[in-house]
């Protein structure tokens, strides 16, 4: 039996699924990610841009960031990857997914229980009083302000050295610990906490998942590695079932 096939065996058996997602799966979208070979990270100096350090020494230039950004995820569509996971949590009993990216594209497919680690572009945060907003401007300016208090508004994201939301953090542990299997889709995992939910699910006695265009630091330890395009392998995952 192919190792897909063994993989989407357990997955037919499962109870409890839990999906961690990072950049690769939004790449076939247009999404660049941070650490390939085209990853943003290249271009851009992440201690510039997303550090809170960065935001209170030059809010314009990571507005400007965000702005692009926003911009590009705003023109982009969910692959069938995004689409397959949507299908995934329709026969699974218990499914969660737990994503890093912030691009929203999850949402847009129409996956229900979700929990976006890092946030969401689509969200600003007041500094003043604490208020989240969702505004699907593609182009926010430079220095948003509050409606309410008029203290400066930062995008809802999780930047380097901050803490994640403790609730969301907590539920992610959760659904790793709990799950039968767990599948990481399209990520570099070197990014703490996030990167620590697949060991979380090994040691419950999960089976554990890596689908990826090459392995990683985490491939020793998973039952399966799966190489390839997550846009052609997350569907075949789903394929047939009865
Ligand atoms: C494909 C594909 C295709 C491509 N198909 N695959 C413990 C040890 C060491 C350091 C730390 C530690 N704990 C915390 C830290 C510090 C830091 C950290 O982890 N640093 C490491 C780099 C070493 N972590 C933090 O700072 C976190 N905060 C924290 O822990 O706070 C503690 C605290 C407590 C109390 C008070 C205060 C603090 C926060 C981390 C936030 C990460 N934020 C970012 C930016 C979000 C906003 C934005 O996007 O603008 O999140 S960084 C960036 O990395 C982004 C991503 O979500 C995250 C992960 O990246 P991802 O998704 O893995 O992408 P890539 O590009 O790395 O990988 C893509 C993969 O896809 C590759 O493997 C490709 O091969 C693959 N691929 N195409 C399948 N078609
Ligand atoms: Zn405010």
């Amino acid at each position: 039996m192919s190792e897909i096939d063994e993989l989407k065996k357990a997955l037919m058996k499962a109870e409890s699924v839990a999906v961690l997602t990072g950049a690769g799966i939004s790449a076939e979208s247009g999404v660049p990610t941070f650490r390939g070979a085209d990853g943003l990270w290249r271009k851009y100096q992440v201690t510039e841009l997303a550090t809170p350090e960065a935001f209170a020494k030059d809010p314009e230039l990571v507005w400007e960031f965000y702005n692009w950004r926003r911009d590009l995820i705003g023109g982009v569509d969910c692959n069938p990857a995004h689409n397959a996971l949507v299908e995934l949590e329709k026969r699974i009993p218990h499914f969660t997914l737990i994503t890093q990216n912030i691009d929203g594209l999850h949402l847009k497919a129409g996956s229900r229980n979700l929990i976006e680690i890092h946030g969401n572009i689509w969200k600003v945060r007041c500094t003043g009083c604490g208020e989240i907003k969702l505004d699907l401007s593609p182009d926010m300016g430079l220095s948003p302000k509050c409606g309410e208090c008029g203290g400066a508004l930062r995008p809802h994201v999780v930047w380097f050295g901050e803490a994640l939301d403790q609730d969301l953090l907590q539920q992610a542990v959760a659904a790793s610990r709990n799950c039968d299997v767990m599948l990481v889709i399209g990520t570099s995992a070197v990014v703490q906490p996030a990167a620590s939910l697949a060991f979380e699910a090994k040691a419950a006695g999960a089976t554990v998942a890596e689908i990826n265009l090459e392995r990683t630091s985490q491939s020793d330890h998973m039952d399966f590695t799966l190489i390839g395009k997550a846009g052609r392998i997350v569907p075949k995952l789903i394929e047939d079932w009865p």
